[in-house]
Order: C-alpha cells, then sequence, then structure tokens
C-alpha cells in the first residue's frame, strides 16, 4: 500500500475486528486427546495477541499516521489463577519485545474462553532493590484474609564475574491484596538457599506459622546440590524469614525430574490430602524438557508425600511443543469449582496459555491410583505386565 494511501482509521478497524473475533472464540473439548483424566482444549486461551490493542499501538493519527505498533507483546505465560464469584482471573505474565515481563489480569466467566484482559498492566511497587525482571505469580488465597501473589524477582547477580551480562540472581518477591487491584508489596523472602524460584505459599498456617514450598537453587539455571521441592516456615509476612528448608520432593537420577523440579499453583485441600502440581525436567539433546506432574501430601504434614504417580500428568503435545523456549509445560495456576470440576492452567514452550479440565475425584483417583515410578526399566515392564494379566483374567 502506497503511504499517501494509507488508512489509519481502516487499519485500525480491521485490527480491532482481528482483536474482538478473537476474544469471542469459542473454546472446545480437543477431539483427538483422551486419557480419562483431563480434557484438553483446542485454541490456547491466551496469547500475545489478547493483549489490548492500546498496550501496543500510540491510536492518536497525529503521532502515528502509519499506525505502527510501538510497544510490541512477544507472549502471554505462566499464570497463577483465583476463583472469585465464579469467574475465573488469571495473573498473567505478559512479555514485551523488550524481554522484560509484568503481571496483568486477565478474567473469564467460563474459565475456558472468554478470557480478556480488562484492566491495566500491574504496576508492581518495589522494594529497596528493584526488581529488573519479574515473573511467574502462585496466587494464594490464605485462611489470614489476604491473597498473597509470590512471583520470581530477578536481578543482575552482584558477584557475576566481569564481562558477565547473564548471569541473574532469583529471589521470591511477595505481594498481597484483598481486591486484586491494589497491592502491597512486602520483603522478598529469606532463606539458607542463595537462591530461589517456584515459591508457593501453603494457603493454612500450620502450626501457627505461615508455610511454603520453596525450590532451593545454588545458581539461577542449575540447582546445583540444591534442588528439589522444599519446605519452611516462618512466623509473619512481613519479615518473612524460613530458618531452615527441608525437602519434600527430590530431584532423582533417570526420572522427570531428574535436573530439577518445582510446585506449580497453591495446593487444592481434598479428603484424602493435599493435591499437587508440579513441573519436572530433564535434559535432553534438544535441551530442557519440562512437564508436569502430580502428587499429594498428608493433610496435616504437608511436607510428606503419600502418593506420587510415576511419569508425567500433563507433557507438551503438537504445537505446544514449539516456541520461544521449546518443549517445555509449565503451570503456577489452577481453580477448582464447587461442583468439583478443576481448571488447569498451563503455559507451552513459554510463549502462550492453555487449559485442561478435570474433577477433583478423577485427579484423586490418578493420584492415589497411579503406581508410582519403580525407578528402573525392567521393574516398570514388570508394573505393565501385572497391568496385562489382571484385565487378562477378567475374560
Ligand atoms: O523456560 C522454562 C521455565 O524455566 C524456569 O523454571 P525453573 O525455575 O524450574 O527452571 C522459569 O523461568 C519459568 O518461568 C520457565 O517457564
Amino acid at each position: 500500500m502506497a503511504f499517501d494511501s494509507f488508512d489509519f482509521d481502516a487499519a485500525l478497524h480491521n485490527i480491532q475486528s482481528r482483536y474482538d473475533k478473537l476474544i469471542a472464540r469459542k473454546n472446545h473439548v480437543e477431539p483427538t486427546w483422551y486419557n480419562g483424566v483431563y480434557e484438553r482444549y483446542t485454541h490456547p486461551i491466551l496469547t500475545r495477541d489478547h493483549a489490548p490493542l492500546d498496550w501496543k499501538y500510540d491510536l492518536n493519527p497525529a503521532t502515528n499516521p502509519m499506525f505502527l505498533e510501538r510497544l510490541g507483546i512477544n507472549a502471554a505465560l505462566n499464570s497463577g489463577a483465583i476463583l472469585r464469584d465464579g469467574k475465573v482471573y488469571l495473573v498473567v505474565r505478559v512479555e514485551g519485545n523488550d524481554r522484560k515481563s509484568f503481571f496483568a489480569i486477565a478474567e473469564s466467566d467460563s474459565g475456558i474462553d472468554g478470557f480478556e484482559f480488562k484492566k491495566d498492566p500491574i504496576l508492581l511497587p518495589q522494594t529497596d532493590v528493584d526488581d529488573v525482571n519479574v515473573y511467574d505469580m502462585r496466587l494464594t488465597e490464605h485462611e489470614d484474609g489476604y491473597i498473597y501473589g509470590l512471583f520470581c524477582t530477578e536481578r543482575k547477580d552482584a558477584n557475576a564475574p566481569e564481562g558477565d551480562t547473564s548471569s541473574a540472581d532469583a529471589q521470591c518477591g511477595i505481594v498481597r491484596t484483598k481486591d486484586l487491584d491494589s497491592w502491597q508489596r512486602l520483603p522478598d523472602l529469606k532463606s539458607p538457599s542463595p537462591q530461589q524460584r517456584n515459591v508457593v505459599l501453603h494457603p493454612q498456617f500450620v502450626n501457627g506459622e505461615y508455610a511454603f514450598y520453596t525450590r532451593p537453587q545454588d545458581g539461577f539455571i542449575s540447582t546445583g546440590k540444591g534442588g528439589g521441592i522444599g519446605w519452611g516456615t516462618c512466623k509473619n509476612m512481613t519479615n518473612p524469614v524460613v530458618e531452615h528448608e527441608t525437602i519434600v520432593h527430590p530431584k532423582e537420577y533417570h526420572t522427570i525430574y531428574e535436573v530439577k523440579n518445582g510446585q506449580g499453583p497453591q495446593p487444592i485441600k481434598t479428603e484424602k490430602g493435599w493435591l499437587h502440581l508440579a513441573h519436572g525436567v530433564r535434559n535432553c539433546a534438544s535441551g530442557l524438557r519440562y512437564v508436569l506432574y502430580m502428587m499429594m501430601t498428608d493433610l496435616n504434614e504437608p511436607w510428606k508425600v503419600t502418593h506420587l504417580p510415576s511419569g508425567h500428568f500433563i507433557a507438551p503435545l503438537a504445537g505446544e511443543r514449539v516456541g520461544d523456549v521449546s518443549n517445555v509445560t509449565f503451570s503456577n495456576g489452577w481453580v477448582k469449582r464447587e461442583n468439583g470440576e478443576v481448571l488447569i492452567y498451563y503455559a507451552s514452550s513459554d510463549t502462550r496459555m492453555h487449559v485442561a479440565a478435570s474433577t477433583i475425584d478423577r485427579l484423586i483417583d490418578y493420584t492415589i491410583n497411579t503406581p508410582q515410578d519403580p525407578f528402573k526399566s525392567h521393574l516398570c515392564v514388570q508394573q505393565r505386565l501385572d497391568l496385562i494379566q489382571k484385565n487378562r483374567a477378567m475374560l
């Protein structure tokens, strides 16, 4: 199109109607997938194209006569989730083209489609030391009456050798709110570990203290001799200091969590125990592969694993395998409705958000009755033979 014939209004109208269609698009259960445990959905629920136009464009023809995007959005990924008055709210990690992530709230009535960013991005209050990047907020409705958001705050590693402009220091930032509108920043969590990521607040007091799932790590990418999903408590959230960390679930040789793992969203309380969703990471020729797995911990001692189904629960499938960081599924949000429906929000390949739907009954059955990983191939074969023989015996 020649510049002198450029029609600003037509371009805006065109982009606006594309956006409206995307928001109105209905989602459907993916017909080619079945495992009985959960349903997948055909469309991602959030992508970079869900960012409102006025977050990206200068909409004034006087200052942007060629209708150029000014501040692009690269991805919408790892989102915390909460249910309020029947609506699902996601605190989405939105990543700009500048590689900085920020948080913004998208909401939907159904929880499977119609997600829309209704408000402006959240301008996080800072601590004494500015965040350089923030991501992956876990929301916990705590019995103290606050909704807490725990997230990763990243700053340049002050001890990095000269010329190293990549090494970072990851810590757990904390905010709290009562209405998802105004956010109070609290001090970052202090723990015995040099770095922290994937920290999640347990929804109830444990022995009168706030309790955290942590992920001790020595370095920014590698957990080093740290690693595993940890556990620690502190007396109050305005001075959040965890003095001791114990390991709830360690990383383990030749498993889906061989390199590292991390707690996903806040656990869900059930009559059988606390249901957990976590991610496990292994290394392979194409890089790190992130999958999701489930486990259950004891109702009264949530740091003790009681059930651990073998293998992955959700792994990247088809187009989910490809993105900015390929071969990744990551979850930091799920919600349980009164009727027992559980909506699991996961991102694929650090690029877009999806939903999987299950029920509390199915998740409990899956977690309790799926055999545990026996850690050796021949024992896995025996497990499968036992299943086959049981089935044959019914004939
Ligand atoms: O790129 C995959 C994921 O890597 C990190 O997770 P972890 O701390 O377990 O390695 C996080 O940066 C996460 O945001 C990202 O999705």
